[in-house]
């Protein structure tokens, strides 16, 4: 990961929370509003789609000079020169991963408890997503949550820069960057915005103020 690359304010996609628009647009508004990092999550598309999608959502983000990380998909990553891969405790392990992106390319890893960020500790990792910070609707089959405490506790023990995610908003985003966190990535604050231009702009200024 380059000393560029900007983990601030990092969006995670869901189509479903869309609101009817294109997710292009907006992940597009998003980027005009600050947001510095996209990661395409899609969880329900076929190989094709969500190929065809990255390269679409590629193309748009490289204008704004905006990273594309892929969830969890090595080989839609690879088949659309993503900037990056994000994986889970479930995924591929991170070594076999690694080894196929290659150094240049941006790899996170989602750690849910201590143990997790231990063994990350061990790796060349460009950043860790703690997951889930708050309980969220967006994703209910996730750890239990770490809450402020587990956000000290874990980017104190980590090595490396983190991410938080789940139930976050402009009223928590930034307490948990004052916890230690790097960056705050969202969905529903976003992709479900009815101004994702705006919603963006938003968490971008408390970002400003809370800057380490
Ligand atoms: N991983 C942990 S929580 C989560 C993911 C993908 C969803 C976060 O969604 P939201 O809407 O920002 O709470
Ligand atoms: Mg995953």
């Amino acid at each position: 990961m380059g000393p560029q690359t900007n983990l601030s304010l990092y969006l995670v996609t869901d189509r479903r929370l869309s609101l009817g628009r294109s997710l292009e647009q907006v992940v597009e508004e998003a980027v005009r509003g600050g947001v510095t990092i996209v990661q395409l999550r899609e969880k329900e598309a076929s190989s094709r789609e969500f190929y065809e999608l990255a390269v679409r959502l590629k193309q748009m983000l490289a204008l704004y000079k905006v990273p594309l990380i892929i969830n969890d998909r090595l080989d839609i990553a690879l088949a659309c020169d993503a900037d990056g891969l994000h994986i889970g405790q479930e995924d591929l392990p991170y070594p076999v991963a690694r080894q196929l992106l290659g150094r240049d390319k941006i790899i996170g890893l989602s750690v849910e408890n201590r143990a997790d960020v231990e063994e990350a500790n061990l790796w060349d990792i460009d950043y860790i997503g703690l997951s889930p910070v708050f309980t969220t609707d967006t994703k209910t089959d996730t750890a239990p949550a770490l809450g402020l405490e587990g956000v000290r506790e874990l980017t104190a023990l980590s090595v490396h820069p983190a991410v938080g995610i789940g139930g976050i908003h402009p009223q928590n985003a930034g307490e948990i960057l004052r916890a230690g966190a790097n960056g705050i990535a969202v969905v529903s604050a976003i992709m479900s915005a009815p101004d994702p231009c705006k919603a963006a702009n938003e968490l971008s200024e408390i970002i400003k103020q809370n800057k380490k």
